[in-house]
């Protein structure tokens, strides 16, 4: 796709023209972001990004609640062709990132190309026009290939819990955090024990009156290691910059070991199940906290925490664990199915994001005008977690089966964003107007991941988890090595295509 458009992104002209674009990005997170850095390195200007918010940066502008910070170390979770020598931590908070992500976004020069506040609403594929009209709060778009960049952990779930409408204090999700709002001396509730709870669970219980954790299942934690990265060590970074490869190398080879144990033989869990047994051990005294705390499913089935701080806050004076299940919220208070009613001000929801029911996935309709969602009703499909039969042009990152929980989520989104720019120029090679994956490539990824989730540890494991859908199917992880994926993503698989040149119709496929 070659660029006839060199020009600043900007909301569509007066009287709400539609704007014509090569490729609509939706998101500007890392993965739109990457996908906006690769089309820039290779001269591509004729793309915008819509990003509903007013910056880049994803889940990373949106998740500011108190100790905020990534789980997996900063020199692996960045974009390899943009190291920062500079990280002041080996496991950043939340602003570093947001901050990285930024600079990068100035330094690729891809910050013109965004138009903020522009929420897409709906995306239709017009199959006579070969192109996608896109309708957002910021204007309509008629692009020949929408990328949604989206991604999973865009979208909070609130609980549904009876008489949460009711609270008269303040509720706030973690990732819709309200900094104005003051806790110091507050009687809070966090519902939830995920990653998000186990951050921000010590970042308030030092400041608040008293915090209540209502845990439906414990999670596993382990020891995090993080520490500050020294000057001398930012230097060496700077200078030889291989160095800083060879650590990053080591970090994912390092991490690449867990996935024998989480997909191969769950024996080999066990260094890990012993580590997060004696970190809990070590933590916490008091054998009753210590019991509640401990989990009843094989460690890795969700994902694996990592805090050196949540176990210490959870046991504190001003701290109470609640195992009972939450029956009611009243006005002033939070009551469990045993009767016990506690005073609270503030209720914080940790309660995770919308992965396997995506709300953008009700909002991209295909060719024959039914919403990804609708096709996905009976299981996410997709062709490599990129493209789904009857979404001509349309590419995915982050989507089905593209999710990790071991590693860094940035090497899965560099393995799509190089298929989809392999897809991008072999249309352009080709002379595509369309190119759309077929069926048949895409019940052969269901049963090769069907086939590789058998016997890991996120279907046999013993637990409940968001990596699973409805229907009890791995709809979210790859469950294999990453490098693995990667392979099967550096190149389009041309064979699983069908294409159609410009100026031609489509021929029928056979479903
Ligand atoms: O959300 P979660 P999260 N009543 O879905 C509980 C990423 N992340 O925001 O386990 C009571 O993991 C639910 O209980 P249960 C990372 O990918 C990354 O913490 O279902 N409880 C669980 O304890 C992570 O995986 C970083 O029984 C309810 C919790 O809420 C993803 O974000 C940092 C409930 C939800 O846990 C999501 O993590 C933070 C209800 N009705 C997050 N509903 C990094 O460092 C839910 N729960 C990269």
């Amino acid at each position: 796709m070659t660029s006839t458009e060199n020009q600043p992104a900007r909301s569509p002209g007066p009287g709400g023209a539609v704007r014509e674009v090569g490729i609509a990005v939706i998101g500007s997170g890392f993965a739109g972001l990457g996908m906006a850095i690769t089309l820039k390195r290779r001269g591509e200007t004729d793309f915008v990004l819509l990003e509903r918010a007013g910056d880049v940066g994803g889940t990373w502008r949106d998740n500011t609640y108190p100790g905020a910070a990534c789980d997996v170390q900063s020199n692996l979770y960045s974009f390899s062709f943009a190291p920062n020598p500079d990280w002041g931590r080996s496991y950043s908070r939340q602003p570093e990132i947001q901050a990285y992500l930024q600079r990068t976004a100035e330094r690729f020069d891809v910050r013109r190309h965004c138009v903020f506040g522009a929420e897409v609403t709906s995306a239709r594929w017009d199959d006579a026009a070969q192109r996608w009209l896109v309708a957002s709060t910021a204007g309509d778009f008629r692009a020949r290939v929408l990328v949604s960049a989206a991604g999973a952990l865009a979208d909070p779930a609130y609980p549904d819990i009876p008489g949460l409408d009711s609270f008269a204090g303040t509720v706030m999700h973690s990732a819709r955090w309200d900094a104005a709002h003051e806790l110091s001396g507050e009687r809070v509730a966090v519902i939830g024990t995920g990653a998000s709870a186990v951050q921000v669970v010590p970042a308030i219980q030092p400041v608040v009156a008293s915090i209540a954790v209502y845990q439906r299942t414990p999670p596993w934690v382990v020891p995090r290691t993080d520490h500050p990265v020294r000057p001398w060590m930012r230097s060496v970074y700077r200078f030889v910059p291989g160095f800083q490869k060879l650590v990053r190398a080591t970090l994912y080879s390092f991490r690449e070991f867990l996935v024998i144990g989480l997909a191969k033989n769950q024996r080999f869990l066990g260094p890990a199940a012993r580590l997060a047994r004696g970190h809990l051990h070590r933590q916490v005294r008091d054998p009753e906290l210590r019991r509640a705390l401990t989990p009843d499913y094989t460690i890795g089935c969700k994902r694996i925490l990592i805090s050196n701080d949540y176990f210490p806050a959870v046991a504190a004076p001003n701290a109470e664990l609640v195992t009972a299940g939450i029956a009611e919220v009243r006005p002033h208070s939070v009551v469990t199915s045993d009767g016990v009613e506690r005073p609270t001000d503030t209720i914080v929801l940790a309660t995770g994001f919308h992965v396997t029911d995506l709300p953008i996935a009700a909002r991209i309709c295909g060719r024959d005008g039914r919403s990804l969602a609708e096709v996905w009703s009976d299981g996410m499909v997709s062709n490599r977690g990129s493209t789904v039969a009857g979404f001509p042009n349309l590419f995915l990152l982050l989507g089905p089966n593209v999710g990790v929980g071991h590693t860094s989520m940035v090497y899965m989104i560099e393995s799509q964003v190089a298929y989809v720019d392999d897809a991008l120029k072999t249309m352009d090679a080709e002379g595509l107007a369309v190119l759309e994956t077929t069926c048949q490539a895409q019940e052969a990824w269901r049963s090769l991941i069907a086939e590789k989730s058998t016997g890991t540890v996120w279907l046999g494991g013993g637990c409940a988890s968001w990596y699973l859908d409805e229907h009890g199917h791995n709809a979210t992880l790859w469950p294999d090595f990453t490098f693995r994926f990667r392979r099967l993503t550096r190149i389009l698989d041309r064979e699983n295509y069908v294409g159609v040149p410009a100026g031609t119709e489509r021929p029928d496929v056979a479903a």
